[in-house]
């Protein structure tokens, strides 16, 4: 991968954030669509929460050469404590509870998950070799739906 266009990234990256908190305003606080960014390095979302039952995750890769992709994790877990293989550089995914995955995003196209999530504490995390600890990963609460 390369890392000449980093500057440009950082400054998408800025303008991507600033979008994101656009729709979370204009958004109910808890969105049955959640907008997840993947960028060099890290992943944007556009609600912290959702309420147990269908959350759809609407998924985008706004990086321009890096292949990307996005895990769904309930885990109570602190991030540094996820199982990791160390030659891989990778999350083990064997073991987890993985909720959700979309793999190989290219770089500008998007995909849509839809799950089925129970109450509990999870992360999204792209399991590239070296993505999540270059820090593409976020922790994501689904709350007891008390309506
Ligand atoms: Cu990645």
């Amino acid at each position: 991968m390369s890392i000449v266009a980093r500057g440009d990234l950082v400054t998408f990256a800025i303008i991507t954030a600033t979008a994101l908190i656009a729709v979370s305003a204009t958004n109910a606080a808890n969105p049955p669509t959640v907008h997840v960014s993947l960028v060099d390095f890290t992943i944007g979302v556009s609600a912290e929460h959702a309420d147990a039952g269908a959350v759809t995750f609407q998924v985008s890769n706004y990086t321009e050469e890096v292949v990307h992709e996005l895990l769904v994790v309930r885990t109570d877990l602190p991030l540094r404590a996820l199982p990791f293989n160390e030659q891989k550089n990778e999350v083990k995914e064997n073991g987890l509870e993985v909720s959700g995955k979309i793999e190989d995003l290219y770089p500008g196209e998007s995909s849509t998950l839809m799950l089925d999530l129970s109450p509990g504490s999870y992360i999204l995390l792209c399991n590239k070799p070296g993505h999540f600890r270059a820090g593409m990963a976020h922790r994501f609460v689904v709350m007891k739906n008390e309506h």
